[in-house]
């Protein structure tokens, strides 16, 4: 099924007042985007919350893909994925991350696995498929990161996969204030090496990594409930150096899993709030705003216009 949704603007635009029509989805809750380029066209991978409203828990089951040419009229695709595809996974169809590497597509979830029980049971696995929009099937069969895996964190969620220029691939992943990275093997679905901690200031969850120039950028939630804050980098592994607040506390969302992507010109903050009449802590929406740097290469506070 296929529904376009429509920002305010009618070209591709270049300020943020042109972006005012958040949330970018409104016939469904979406959580935690992931941003994709591919060819000419922006791949936005969600989840999707289906919580009622008083509910005290996330209630996720599956992801969906959005896609725009032009930053105004996006596509639904989905669901593409969803915890059942996992045979070894019970639930909890957390964030994720897609990324490219040979012409196949490599959808990194965070998702409960049925047979591990140390402390959540979260763990992540990988799906593949051969074009951005899927088929997806599970590549591994069985999680790539579990609470088995050495120097594992108490909530192995939000995977964050970054492929440097040199062609070696990172995972980064973690939650309460607990991160860590590992290098991959060209496969996508191996470790290589040990798993490393990641050291950065006020690190909460959601890590995401991107580069400008010369400059690496590792942002992520900070505290909880979370704002947007980040650190740079001239080097992927660290050090990090902290450089502050991206996004303020969000008016009924706890949580704002953010990801950072160049588009057709323009650098997007993509986001969620809960925005949305019926949104909450665990109903939330997909938000698109510009993202700007100084001249010295950081990042300027964001001008939220999911309110
Ligand atoms: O959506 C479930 C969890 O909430 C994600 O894994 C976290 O990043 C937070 O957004």
């Amino acid at each position: 099924a296929v529904t376009a949704f429509s920002l305010v603007s009618t070209s591709c635009a270049e300020k943020a007042e042109d972006y005012r029509g958040n949330p970018v989805v409104t016939d469904m809750f979406t959580a935690d985007p992931a941003p994709m380029v591919h060819d000419d066209t922006l791949y936005i991978y969600t989840g999707h919350d289906i919580q009622n409203e008083t509910d005290k828990f996330f209630k996720m089951h599956d992801w969906y893909a959005f896609s725009t040419k032009d930053m105004v009229d996006y596509e639904k695709h989905g669901p593409l994925l969803s915890v059942d595809d996992f045979a070894w996974a019970k639930g909890d169809a957390f964030a994720a991350h897609t990324i490219e590497r040979g012409g196949k597509f490599y959808w990194y979830v965070s998702i409960r696995h049925k047979d591990i029980r140390v402390n959540e049971g979260f763990s992540i696995g990988v799906a593949v498929a051969d074009s951005p929009l899927g088929p997806f099937k599970d590549a591994i069969g069985e999680a790539l990161i579990t609470d088995e895996t050495p120097n594992s964190v108490v909530l192995n969620i939000d995977p964050a996969v970054y492929i440097d220029d040199d062609g070696q691939a990172y995972l980064f992943w973690g939650s309460w204030n607990e991160g860590r990275w590992v290098k991959l093997k060209d496969n996508m679905l191996e470790m290589e090496g040990e798993v490393h901690t990641l050291e950065a200031k006020n690190f909460f969850e959601a890590p995401f990594i991107h580069k400008r120039d010369d400059m690496y950028y590792l942002t992520y939630a900070s505290h909880y409930p979370s704002t947007t804050e980040y650190s740079t980098s001239d080097s992927i592994t660290g050090p990090w150096t902290y450089r502050g607040v991206i996004n303020d506390l969000l008016p009924k969302s706890e949580t704002n899993h953010q990801g950072i992507v160049e588009f057709k010109g323009n650098w997007y903050f993509i986001y969620h709030s809960a925005a949305l009449p019926t949104g909450g802590v665990y109903r939330r929406s997909l938000c698109v705003d510009l993202l700007e740097y100084d001249e010295d290469g950081l990042i300027k506070k964001v001008e939220r216009t999911d309110t």
